[in-house]
Parts: structure tokens; C-alpha cells; sequence
């Protein structure tokens, strides 16, 4: 199988290949695409090396599927060009992910809606990928009908300059800064750009993209989303009101035996879910579950995952998996 990944040298490609290359997916040929600074420098990936290629001479040289991790600027005007090309494009930006055409899959929970007709496919968000995944088990047996969230993201979701601020700001350097504030012993709140109604972008995209993962648009969602400085993952504190009472044994249960999902959960010896645990990892982790005692048939979870993994390169490549395993290329 001949695999591109666009955005080969950025902080999700380098963890797509690290991630291809653990899965062992059949790559016959890595394409690694960049922008133009970058061409020609070479890859490493599993003992050969390769060329860093422009868009076109990657479509040229004909890939199966494309993994991109390029922004949606690139996205909007390259995916196109690709699947036109009969390429399989799996995206991971927000440019395709509320169009109507375009599946937007967690492969635990929607992949069976994949078709070979779908040519590009959105990638969901990392926050969202998170927060869906420990839902899902839930909203099926108790029905969701609204949810409160608050995220701690780690700063490596911003990219690299952010992670760069932050290593200089606590070794006490001066250097570019990729938020108009100190990240270092700071919170905030403030993950991408805002919008008319005072909401980010990023709390807009856990509205939008969680009432379409689960096809339900009464699903109420309201989110803050807030950037620490931490790496290793995002973590959610989750309050989910459902149409239907639960049994707290019941969804430990439901969280145990879900793909994806590890329950972290025993107060007695301080256990719970925490991006040191999490980072580098594949699995959602799910903690303090707990019923809400100030309203009827409502839980609280902390959900922590690595946001480049199962964030995004992951999903990205699970997504892939189901593809090939289901001849729909
Ligand atoms: C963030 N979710 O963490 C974004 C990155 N895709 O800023």
C-alpha cells in the first residue's frame, strides 16, 4: 500500500509514521509531503529513507490513501485535488469536517458508514475524539441529553511553537511566543479563535462535531476549552445529563467493556486518569465517575488521552485500517 502523509515533518506527522510503523500497516511506499521548505530532505521510516515531495509530485507518484496533517487551508485546496486523483483522503482539519458530504468517523463508534465513494474523510477533533469515545457506550444505553464540558489541553495541541514558548519560558529565555501570555504557570482559556458568540472555535467544534458523530442534533453541548502547560494529552472534566437514569455499576461496566476505553477509577489509592499516564498511548482513560447528586440521571467523568495518538494520528490510521480491511479503497 502506498501511503502518503502531508505534513510529514509537523508534530501529527511525526507521530502518523511512529504510528504506522507500530501498527506494522502494509506500507509498500511512504510519501512524505511537506511544503516547500522542506523538500527533499529525507524521512526515516522503518530502516529506509525518503524523500520529502510537493503535493502534486505526490499525487503524481499515486499513493492509495493520503494521511494529511497539514492545516485547512491546505486541506481545502489540496484534498480535492487528491481524491480527484482517486486517492483516499483521511483529514485530520476542521476544513472538512462539517460538510455535509464528508463523514467525520471514530472508527469505534461510525465507521461502518464508510463507503469506497468517500474520497475524503474528516478526522475528528482531538478533544472531541476523547470525549465521544467515553460517551458513546453511555449515549447508547442511556441516551445523552446535554453535556457540560471542560477541557485542559496540553499546549502540544497548539504545535510546535507552543511547545517551544513554553521549553524557553522555564528555562527563563526570551524566545517567539505563540500565545500573546506566558504558558508556563498560567491557564488559558483560549484554543483557537473566537467566535460571534463568545465561544472558540475549538469549544464550538465539541458543540458541532459531537451532534454529528452521533447523528443528533439535540444532543445539548456547551463547552470551555482551556490550554495548561502540560504535554502527554488533553484532559475533560465531563457532566452529562442523559434521558434515562443509569446504574453507576452498569457504566463502569459499559466504560470497561468498550474498545478504546480504560477505566482508571479507585479513589481509595489516588487513581485516576493523568496525561503523565496517558502520554504515548492509544487508549481514552476514564476516572472519578460519579453520579451527580444535584441533578436527576446525570454523571460526572474525568477523560484524559494522548491528543496526538488517539487524538489524531491514531484515529487518522484506525480509519485507514478499516478501509483496507473492508475493501473500501
Ligand atoms: C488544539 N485541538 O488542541 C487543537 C489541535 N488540533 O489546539
Amino acid at each position: 500500500m502506498k501511503i502518503a502523509v502531508v505534513g510529514a515533518t509537523g508534530l501529527v506527522g511525526e507521530v502518523m509514521l511512529k504510528v504506522l510503523a507500530e501498527r506494522n500497516f502494509p506500507v509498500s511506499e511512504l510519501i512524505p509531503v511537506a511544503s516547500e521548505r522542506s523538500i527533499g530532505k529525507l524521512i526515516s521510516f522503518k530502516g529506509n529513507d525518503y524523500k520529502v515531495v510537493g503535493m502534486q509530485t505526490a499525487i503524481d507518484m499515486k499513493p492509495n490513501i493520503a494521511l494529511f496533517s497539514a492545516g485547512g487551508d491546505t486541506s481545502l485546496l489540496w484534498a480535492p485535488k487528491f481524491a480527484e486523483a482517486g486517492i483516499t483522503v483521511i483529514d485530520n482539519s476542521s476544513a472538512w469536517r462539517m460538510d455535509q458530504s464528508k463523514r467525520l468517523v471514530v472508527p469505534e463508534i461510525n465507521a461502518a458508514q464508510l463507503t469506497s465513494e468517500d474520497k475524503i474523510i474528516a478526522n475528528p477533533n482531538c478533544s472531541t475524539i476523547q470525549m465521544v469515545m467515553a460517551l458513546a457506550p453511555l449515549h447508547n444505553t442511556y441516551k445523552i441529553k446535554r453535556i457540560v464540558v471542560s477541557t485542559y489541553q496540553s499546549i502540544t495541541g497548539t504545535g510546535v511553537k507552543a511547545v517551544k514558548q513554553l521549553e524557553n519560558e522555564m528555562a527563563g529565555i526570551k524566545g517567539e511566543m505563540a500565545y500573546p501570555y506566558p504558558i508556563h504557570q498560567n491557564a488559558i482559556p483560549h484554543c483557537d479563535v473566537f467566535e460571534e458568540n463568545g465561544y472558540t472555535k475549538e469549544e464550538m467544534k465539541l458543540v458541532r462535531e459531537t451532534q454529528k458523530i452521533f447523528d443528533d442534533r439535540t444532543i445539548a453541548v456547551t463547552a470551555t476549552a482551556v490550554r495548561i502547560p502540560t504535554a502527554g494529552g488533553h484532559s475533560e472534566s465531563i457532566n452529562v445529563e442523559f434521558e434515562n437514569d443509569f446504574d453507576i455499576v452498569e457504566v463502569r461496566h459499559l466504560l470497561n467493556e468498550s474498545p478504546g476505553i480504560v477505566v482508571q477509577d479507585n479513589i481509595d489509592v489516588n487513581t485516576y486518569p493523568m496525561p503523565i499516564y496517558a502520554n504515548g498511548k492509544d487508549d481514552v482513560f476514564v476516572g472519578r465517575i460519579r453520579r451527580d447528586s444535584s441533578q436527576p440521571n446525570t454523571l460526572n467523568l474525568w477523560v484524559v488521552s494522548d491528543n496526538l495518538r488517539k487524538g489524531a494520528a491514531t484515529n487518522t490510521i484506525q480509519i485507514a485500517e478499516y478501509l483496507v480491511a473492508n475493501n473500501l479503497l
